[in-house]
């Protein structure tokens, strides 16, 4: 019996997209850069959330990890250095029903951006947020960011950096309407995965800064983690993400952490000896702005048009 043609568009809309389906181009970062394992992780989010490509946008600024929208077969925008967040924002804005990922760097976001990571923090749109923390401006190859650890020899900073880092986490816990924050690292592609996809989950504006590799300019800074599984700390509680068999067998330092706690979640985001890994604060009460604004609300072609005719009507000269 012949199918109606509804029918097989709605066959076609539902059917399982695969990983392909969200692959473009060939990433041009280097070999070892801890953004290939990003990209993987959420490539994978994508088709196991069934996100729709043309339902999904990733917006960056400008950065080796801003590079990120170019390697999504979804909608992307490639933007201006430090930018990423208000573009985001806007988006959501106008169109509250997309999927709206940002990747970010930690020269994007915590130097020339920073004004606009806090705003975006207390607005708490419904939008994840990627921040790629290899502590160094990658792609203009090798100056200090807000978050190169002290003493960090740059380009920039020949006799070391002067400053103390600055803590994403800290920073991202201290500001008001604050409701996810999470960190995960590059190198345990199964933790990785498990917190990017809880980041999506979250109704609200998910910050998770990601410890990722930079073999290029700072091929030693991660060694001591790397080397020593036991300077890693994995987040876990019922009400967040749980520990896999094989993975505890390796990292036996596991933390139970309250995601609702937000004064142990400073706490513990301040730990300068070993690198927490989890989910450390999540508030799902905190309003999304595009919902208290009632976004999207007069974007039906009906109402755009009524608007347009409205606006014009101002400006009509009555014939005689
Ligand atoms: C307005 C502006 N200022 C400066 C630059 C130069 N610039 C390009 S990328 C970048 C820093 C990139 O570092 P980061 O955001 O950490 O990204 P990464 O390359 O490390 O992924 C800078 C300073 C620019 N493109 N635009
Ligand atoms: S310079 Fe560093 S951040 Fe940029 S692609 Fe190479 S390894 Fe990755
Ligand atoms: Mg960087």
């Amino acid at each position: 019996m012949n199918q109606p043609a509804t029918h097989c568009l709605l066959e076609l809309y539902n059917e399982r997209l695969e990983l392909e389906d969200y692959q473009s181009g060939v990433p041009r970062w280097c070999t070892g850069c801890g953004d290939n394992a990003i990209l993987t992780a959420v490539q994978r989010l994508c088709r196991d959330e069934g996100l729709r490509p043309e339902k999904t946008a990733f917006i960056s600024g400008i950065g080796c990890s801003s590079r990120f929208p170019h390697y999504m077969k979804t909608y992307g925008f490639h933007g201006i250095h430090g930018r990423a967040l208000p573009v985001a924002e806007g988006l959501k804005m106008a169109r509250p029903d997309l999927n709206v990922f940002v990747n970010t760097g930690d020269g994007d976001c915590c130097s020339i951006g920073a004004a606009h990571w806090i705003h975006a923090v207390r607005y708490n749109m419904n939008i994840t947020v990627f921040l790629h923390d290899n502590q160094i401006y990658g792609l203009t190859k090798m100056q200090a960011s807000p978050t190169s650890p002290i003493g960090t020899k740059t380009n920039t900073t020949p006799r070391g950096s002067y400053l103390e880092a600055l803590n994403p986490l800290t920073v991202t816990l201290g500001i008001a309407n604050v409701s996810f924050v999470a960190q995960a690292v590059d190198w345990i592609p199964e933790s990785l995965y498990d917190i990017v996809k809880a980041a999506f989950r979250h109704r609200g504006f998910s910050f998770v800064r990601i410890i990722q590799r930079c073999p290029e300019w700072l091929p030693k800074l991660t060694d001591p983690w790397l080397h020593d599984p036991q300077r890693v700390v994995l987040l876990k509680h019922q009400n967040a993400l749980r520990v896999g068999a094989e993975l505890g067998k390796i990292y036996r330092n596991q933390l139970e952490h309250d995601p609702s706690d937000i004064d142990r979640a400073r706490e513990i985001a301040s730990d300068q000896e070993r690198v927490p890994v989890g989910i450390l604060y999540h508030d799902p009460s905190v309003p999304c702005y595009e919902e208290t604004r009632h976004a999207g609300a007069l974007r039906t072609p009906e109402q755009i048009r009524r608007g347009l005719e409205a606006e014009f009507d101002k400006y009509a000269i009555e014939a005689r």
